[in-house]
């Protein structure tokens, strides 16, 4: 009898426990109002200048319709002024150098920086926010390792469609090198179509897949970086490159054609969002990585990708949340991509380990509430600094010595006024050398191979290998 009633009790106790699992992850998986979903949209070398927002040279009704709908940024930055630095410090919150990421991660395997990636023990935003309960997903470009040790699936992404190197054939998807690249997860596929396309493509069905959870996606479109194809182009790279070689493609056009394919891609996230009634619980965050090379516009400002000009890291950035985020606004604050993760982890209440810092500041109050950051310091690559309105830059492209610059008086970085303001140059200065010695300290994980490279910085600023 005490056999039997032992059994019965195993029997509830195991039923009561399975209940409780099954309950916990539905309770979990409730797409609530004050855990909004984050979508992060990155284009890949589009300037200030590039877009309709910004008075740009190409329509982008989308991007239009976002500023609308949203809140417009004039003084929003990389932190880096190429491919790979922005995304280690938008993965990490943190300044690149800190994760050992202050150069492009180069294509080829006999560059040293070839064989280089993010870190698996850096605290990245994906990891944070699926511990929160986010499903997160990753669709395009990763640009943080070309080794499956590096790949996005160990750095808490649940999904990875895309490509690890700086950039892959369009129609093609070859990397520059001649090597295939096209990933799901940690599988390379064969997925026949237009890159952009298919970043928007996976993108909608993640979000059509999670519609129910709390969701994280990170789009890291390809477009406008080289090389310069439309939908309809031939392919570059790949066994069916030499029978295209005869067919010309018109770089402007394509370049044109390649944006707005893109902005179209952000449509159909907006699209699918309404779609699926969730608009008005999602956080969408379009910028780009690094300014535009002289292909692209970054009007009206000076110097291009790779410079610590305002050029290189001044970027367009629009963030959308209707309903919380009020429709049509501009704003004037110094931010960075940095900020981006302190945000989102903020908006959803996710948090780092405990003692981790961040450089990045959490936006929620500039988004929502249209509150001021005050004045702040932000640093690109110990060369530049800014200190409010204040920019500092040394050794830029085409200036002697130290240049010192009022950006609210001169956004074109044109009348250099270090001269009349010794003891602010020398301030800045002192700044900038306090911050390298600090991330120089901190950047412990991994040394830094292409640092060190012998290779022509020029080249790799170029190429974007
Ligand atoms: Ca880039």
């Amino acid at each position: 009898m005490r056999k039997h009633l032992r059994r019965i009790v195993a029997i509830v106790v195991t039923a009561v426990a399975t209940l409780a699992l099954a309950e916990a992850p539905a309770a979990e998986k409730s797409n609530k109002a004050d855990r909004p979903n984050i979508v992060i949209i990155m284009a890949d070398d589009l300037g200030y200048g590039d877009t309709s927002p910004y008075g740009g040279w190409i329509k982008t009704p989308h991007l239009d319709r976002m500023a609308a709908e949203g809140m417009r940024f004039t003084d929003f930055h990389a932190s880096g002024n190429v491919c790979s630095p922005t995304r280690a410090g938008l993965l990490t919150g943190r300044y690149q150098q800190r994760a050992g990421v202050p150069g492009v991660i180069n294509a080829d395997p006999k560059v040293a920086a070839h064989h280089h990636g993010l870190n698996v023990k850096e605290v990245t935003f994906a990891e944070c926010m699926k511990k929160a309960g986010y499903r997160t997903g990753l669709f395009g470009k990763w640009h943080l390792g070309y080794t499956k040790n590096f790949n996005p699936m160990h750095h808490g992404f649940d999904r990875f469609r895309g490509y690890v190197s700086g950039n892959v054939d369009y129609i093609s998807h070859y990397d520059r090198m001649g090597v295939y690249d096209w990933w799901d997860g940690l599988e390379l596929i064969e997925e026949p179509g237009y890159v952009t396309h298919l970043i928007t493509k996976h993108a909608v069905r993640f979000i059509e897949e999670h519609k129910a959870e709390p969701f994280c996606v990170y789009i890291a479109h390809e477009a406008v970086h080289s090389p310069y194809q439309g939908p309809d182009d031939p392919a570059q790279r790949g066994p069916d490159a030499r029978k295209n070689r005869s067919r010309p493609i018109d770089t402007k056009t394509a370049y044109r054609r390649m944006m707005e394919e893109m902005d179209r891609g952000v449509g159909d996230v907006l699209a699918v969002l309404e779609r699926l009634e969730l608009a008005d619980n999602t956080l969408v965050f379009f910028f780009s990585d690094n300014g535009a090379n002289p292909r692209g516009s970054n009007a009206p400002l000076r110097g291009f990708k790779g410079s610590n000009w305002e050029g290189g890291h001044r970027e367009p950035a629009i963030a959308r949340w209707p309903g919380r985020i009020k429709p049509g606004t501009v704003c004037a604050e110094l931010c960075i991509t940095l900020d981006v993760m302190p945000t989102m982890l903020a908006l959803a209440g996710a948090s780092v380990p405990e003692g981790h810092k961040l450089d990045g500041v959490n936006l929620a109050g500039v988004l929502l509430d249209a509150k001021s950051l005050g004045t702040r310091q932000l640093f690109w690559n110990g060369r530049a600094m800014r200190d409010g309105p204040w920019k500092l830059i040394v050794g830029g492209k085409g200036q002697v010595g130290v240049g010192l610059y009022h950006l609210g008086d001169d956004i074109g970085e044109k009348d250099n006024l270090a001269a009349k303001h010794p003891d602010r140059v020398a301030a800045m200065l002192a700044a900038i050398a306090r911050w390298k010695e600090d991330v120089e300290t901190s950047a412990t994980l991994q040394r830094v191979p292409s640092a060190r490279s012998p290779r022509p910085t020029a080249r790799i600023i170029a190429d974007c290998p």
